[in-house]
């Protein structure tokens, strides 16, 4: 029964959403209105486990699994979700580690990962190389013991802010089976970022150009062998792309629950507006469609823990539908709220603008039908 949950998950959901409207609802829209990006208040998710939430216990981490990790990021971002979609990401960069790191690596950058002392980013879109990753250009070039890395990437979440990267590069010939991953530090020599972009939402982490301008660093940065990158990229992809749909059921359930307070509230024609029995309806819809996707995403992040044959494709679907299905619930939303939906102090205009952008990155939603048409095609 995927619904059921345990009496851990029971607690680890419990506490995390203490957290999450303690340290992140309160906030969320000035952080958003601000620009800013608070590292004080993820190293408090990291008191509760949350900064190696897969990573191995022996490492510093949490140990958890992927239907659990579903459960914390859902009930985080109902405080914030680009607070939350920022942790998925640093969360898929310490499991990358943990799985394809050596011993050496796992115990250099795991811990303070772990910690948030040291924030993590992934780097795999490029300028010219976004939804067709593996047309990337980045090259690292082996010259010695050393690999020399140039190239520009893209759209890179944390970016600046972060002190441990996991790029992306090319070191034999074109297509998937030419890339490597390697891991970067911030005050390593040649490296620089771009301005924080101007964006619609996420506004409470930054999104940078990461330029590698002759990046030298010792051959042991290497994660995985050379031209399993791709595959190490995809792979952490697929738990990435779950604690994406996460966050998105999280901050439609919060858009939804605060619809169902300002309905109550909200007279006209003589009696609360919750009486009128199109918008009952309308919730009806609301909340029937956000069950539906998170037993989806549940059944793709226990597929991925079971290492399931489709869990791939399941994590697309997942993805897909629970990020399309939370968009439109939060869109509602700030319909049911009238004019002060579209007011920013509501914090429902954030929300909804927070979510259009799962629909787009960690694969877009266009890529998740290829990827699920891919399965159904290939028998
Ligand atoms: P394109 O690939 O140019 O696509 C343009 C359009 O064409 C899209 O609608 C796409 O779905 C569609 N399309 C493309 N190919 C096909 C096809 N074969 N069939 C049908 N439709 C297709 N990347 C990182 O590596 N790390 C990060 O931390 C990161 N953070 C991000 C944060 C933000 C705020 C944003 C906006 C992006 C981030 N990205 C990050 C990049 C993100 O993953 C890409 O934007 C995304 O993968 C799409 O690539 P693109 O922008 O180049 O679009
Ligand atoms: N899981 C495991 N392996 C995968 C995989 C997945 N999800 N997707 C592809 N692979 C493997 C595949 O099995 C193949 O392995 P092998 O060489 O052993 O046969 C290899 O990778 C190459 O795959 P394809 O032949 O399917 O490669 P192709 O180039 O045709 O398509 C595609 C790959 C489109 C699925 C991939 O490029 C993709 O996912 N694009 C979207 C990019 C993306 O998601 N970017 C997100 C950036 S991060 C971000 O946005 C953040 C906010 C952090």
């Amino acid at each position: 029964m995927t619904t059921l949950l345990t009496e851990d998950q029971l607690a680890l959901v419990e506490t995390t959403l203490d957290f999450a409207q303690e340290h992140l609802a309160p906030h969320a829209v000035a952080w958003d209105r601000d620009k800013h990006f608070p590292l004080d208040v993820l190293r408090k998710a990291a008191g509760l486990g949350l900064g190696g939430v897969y990573v191995s216990e022996d490492a510093g981490g949490s140990g958890l699994t992927r239907a659990d990790g579903v459960l914390v990021f859902e009930v985080l971002a109902t405080g914030c979700p680009s607070i939350a979609g920022y942790l998925s990401i640093h969360n898929m960069v310490g499991w990358m580690i943990d799985r394809y790191g050596d011993a050496a690596q796992r115990e250099r950058w795991l811990p303070a990962l772990c910690a948030l002392d040291r924030p993590g980013s992934y780097c795999l879109t490029e300028p010219g190389a976004g939804s067709d990753a593996a047309a990337l250009r980045t090259r690292a070039v082996r010259d010695g013991d050393h690999y020399v890395l140039t190239g520009v990437k893209q759209f890179i979440s944390g970016a600046g802010a972060s002190e441990v990267y996991v790029v992306m590069a090319r070191t034999g010939g074109d297509g998937p089976r030419g890339i490597s991953a390697f891991v970067v530090e911030r005050d390593d020599p040649g490296l620089s970022f771009g301005p924080d972009e101007r964006k619609m939402g996420w506004n409470a982490q930054p999104t940078r150009q990461v330029v590698l301008d002759g990046v030298r660093i010792p051959a042991d940065r290497r994660l995985g062998a050379e031209g399993d990158g791709f595959r190490i990229a995809m792979n952490g992809l697929n738990g990435g792309r779950l604690g994406i749909a996460a966050c998105s059921l999280g901050g439609a359930r919060s858009a939804l629950h605060r619809s169902l307070e300002h309905l109550a509230d909200r007279e006209a024609f003589g009696a609360p507006l919750l009486e009128a029995q199109a918008l009952q309806f309308r919730l009806a819809d609301m909340a029937t469609e956000l069950t539906a996707a998170r037993a989806l995403v549940r059944q793709a992040a226990e597929a991925l823990d079971q290492g399931a044959p489709k869990a791939a494709e399941l994590c697309a679907m997942a993805k897909r539908f629970a990020t399309d299905t939370g968009y439109s619930v939060a869109d509602r939303a700030l319909q049911l709220h009238g004019g002060y939906g579209y007011l920013s102090e509501y914090g429902i205009e954030k929300i909804v603008r927070d979510l259009r952008v799962h629909r787009i990155l960690e694969g877009t939603n266009e890529i998740m039908s290829l990827i699920v048409a891919r399965g159904l095609t290939a028998g």
